[in-house]
């Protein structure tokens, strides 16, 4: 299956104090994202990068970094997801993981308007569930999560459109939870894969059933993959990092069984900081694991698939 796909280019670096994500869209480009997509078969637009609207607000708590910018980013990240999202797959290329801020809500007023459920699936090694208020650190990328689900704080961001229950959240590759993140989610229905458990069961049978019950509901699926769910070996180009991540091949898996599953409707790609990679190499796995996203396979004739249903 041909998609329409939509590289949007977010330069974002709002969303925490260490720089270099906003170099991100450009990486993204020189590593050969839409020819890779296009080599694939599908139609790719490269929309070029978003500004930020501006906006004057005092933050809610004075360590929280760069409240008013990020508000901004929301907005405008928010319009081109409800505006390219009827033409086709929107692929945000970050900038940080607080990009999320705008497209997850701005994918899920999209999906309400099309009568379907958006669910999400977060690969991160973080939760990023926080509320502006309970973020120690302050930094807005560790809150996408809580504003979409409708938690609260977010005063001055934009209402939410349609809020993201807890049951249609997925959570994988999860390594580094603050206690407020976790005691908030354990009071829902997420389904999370922590790296615990993708030692013990490994991707397959965890994941098909998180899929199995996106297609159960009739819903969509937003992608969110955060750089830090790979290990820092394999993957260096990242602020955060935190050792005992997903492999080359673990990452591959995910996207080959979100492809198979026929219910991708948008992409983030967050927390490439090119200043910190090595030759390019972190930029070039990402386009990889896009590319096995949107289809790429080793064999035209699949030696193994997921079929939609747990077995
Ligand atoms: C921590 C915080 C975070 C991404 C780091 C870290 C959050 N929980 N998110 N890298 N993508 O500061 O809130
Ligand atoms: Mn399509
Ligand atoms: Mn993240
Ligand atoms: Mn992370």
């Amino acid at each position: 299956m041909t998609h329409d796909i939509h590289l949007i280019g977010i330069p974002m670096d709002s969303g925490k104090r260490r720089r270099g994500c906003l170099m991100g869209p450009d990486a993204y480009r020189t590593a050969g994202l839409a020819e890779a997509l296009s080599g694939l078969g599908h139609a790719v637009t490269d929309h070029g990068n978003l500004a930020p609207d501006p906006v004057e607000a005092a933050p809610p708590a004075p360590h929280v970094h760069a409240w008013a910018e990020t508000i901004g980013w929301t907005r405008a990240i928010r319009r081109a997801a409800e505006g390219t999202a009827p033409a086709g797959i929107p692929v945000f290329m970050g900038g940080d993981h607080a990009l999320s801020l705008g497209s997850v809500t701005g994918m899920a007023a999209v999906a309400d308007a099309e009568g379907a459920p958006l669910f999400v699936l977060w690969i991160d090694a973080h939760t990023d569930f926080h509320t502006p208020l309970t973020s120690d650190s302050g930094n807005l990328h560790g809150t996408p999560m809580g504003y979409a689900a409708g938690r609260e704080g977010f005063d001055g961001f934009p209402d939410l459109a349609a809020p993201i229950p807890l049951e249609r959240v997925g959570m994988i590759g999860l390594r580094s939870v603050d206690p407020p993140e976790r005691e908030a989610l354990e009071a829902g229905q997420a389904w999370l894969a922590d790296m615990r458990a993708i030692d013990e069961d490994g991707i397959r049978a965890p994941l098909a059933a998180f899929l199995d019950r996106v297609a159960e509901a009739g819903g969509r699926l937003h992608v969110s993959l955060d750089v830090d769910f790979l290990d820092p070996s394999v993957a260096p180009a990242v602020g955060t990092t935190v050792p005992g991540g997903g492999t080359v091949r673990e990452g591959h898996l995910i996207m080959e069984m979100i492809s198979d599953s026929g219910l991708l409707r948008s992409l983030d790609l967050v927390e490439l900081n090119p200043f910190l990679d090595e030759r390019g190499r972190t930029a070039s796995l990402m386009v990889d694991l896009a590319a096995s996203l949107f289809g790429r396979r080793v064999f035209d004739r699949p030696t193994r698939s997921y079929t939609g249903r747990t077995q």
